[in-house]
């Protein structure tokens, strides 16, 4: 026998409960989480001012203020066991891999054309271009990554990025997107996690360069990812162990991006790096690498920048993407 007022009193908990499930579901808190693929974070929109006023170094200065929209990014750099997977479903050659085309190096022999790319030997503490060098090997021929499939990838150029990119469906940050996600909400610090310098939140280099790398912090090259503390927003290795290439076509300062959403920095025709007269067109990398120090060179610092032309991969040279939310 059914009594209809008790019925009627079930369907509305019913329908209330199903309300309240629907709610939690479709709210923007709930949502928000699944707005990244795995293994990346959601950065929430904002501005903060790109740049340092107060840095030694002048392409820092001056510092601009900007917007950038929400956006998802790689929590880790791009590690050889992901871009292993990369080269297996594409067949993708990296730069490094290919001869120097004969177009561009007519002066160089056959052998001085062998696929190759800059290293830096940390027994003799200087960079030596190396023939068979590239992400497989990366201190050359008898370097082999087995068992570093959780450290950076290196000896990427960036086509090879692009390339990358593609293939994962996501996009190379802007400047402004890596340097916003470095600051981890601490706009104005010095780094990442502050103001005070502390050998022990990233892999950078102790000692005094290149003299000697006491080696501190447990790691003389790259390290793993994720192997020292993350920044505020979930993000390791922003500082320090690979440099990492952004899309931003490398200009001194940061003036045509003050008051801007979403800046995307100068166009190519404008690249320039006074330090590098002879390069025509150079793209800005990001937070410096393992073989950074104070008494050399502080660039592992949020606003610091440094150029590098867009075919050129070296030993201490990664990767990190964003996916773009509209
Ligand atoms: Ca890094």
């Amino acid at each position: 026998m059914t009594i209809p007022g008790k019925n009627r009193g079930a369907r509305i908990v019913l329908f209330a409960q199903s309300l309240l499930i629907a709610l939690l579901f479709f709210s923007p808190i709930a949502s928000a989480e699944n707005l990244c693929p795995s293994g990346m974070v959601l950065i929430p929109g904002g501005s903060f001012a790109i740049g340092s006023n107060e840095s030694d170094y002048r392409e820092e200065r001056s510092a601009a203020d900007v917007h950038v929209d929400r956006f998802c990014i790689d929590q880790t750099e791009v590690t050889n066991a992901q871009f292993a997977e990369f080269i297996k479903a594409t067949g993708y050659q990296t730069i490094a891999e290919r001869p120097l085309s004969k177009a561009q190096f007519p002066g160089l022999s056959d052998e001085q054309r062998s696929p190759g790319s800059l290293v830096f030997q940390l027994e003799n503490l200087a960079w030596r271009w190396m023939v068979g060098a590239n992400w497989h090997y990366p201190l050359g021929r008898e370097s082999a990554i087995a068992g570093q499939e959780n450290y950076p990838v290196v000896h990427v150029a960036y086509e090879d990025v692009v390339a990358y990119a593609k293939w994962a469906n996501k996009s190379l940050p802007t400047e402004a997107q890596w340097e916003y996600a470095a600051r981890g909400g601490l706009n104005g610090a010095t780094y990442a996690w502050g103001d005070q310098y502390s050998e022990k939140k990233a892999n950078t280099w102790q000692g005094l360069f290149p003299l000697f790398n006491t080696k501190a912090d447990g790691h003389g090259g790259t390290a793993p990812v994720g192997s020292f503390p993350p920044n505020s927003y979930g993000l390791y290795d922003m500082t320090g162990n690979v440099w990492e290439w952004t899309s931003d076509w490398y200009h001194v300062g940061h003036a045509s991006k003050a008051h801007q959403s979403n800046p995307t920095g100068v166009e190519r025709s404008k690249s320039f790096d006074p330090n590098k007269p002879e390069e025509s067109a150079l793209h800005v990398i990001k937070g410096g690498s393992y073989l950074c120090v104070l008494n050399y060179c502080s660039r592992f610092r949020p606003a610091a920048r440094e150029s590098e032309a867009p075919d050129t991969g070296t030993t201490h040279i990664g990767f990190r993407l964003v996916k773009n939310l509209t």
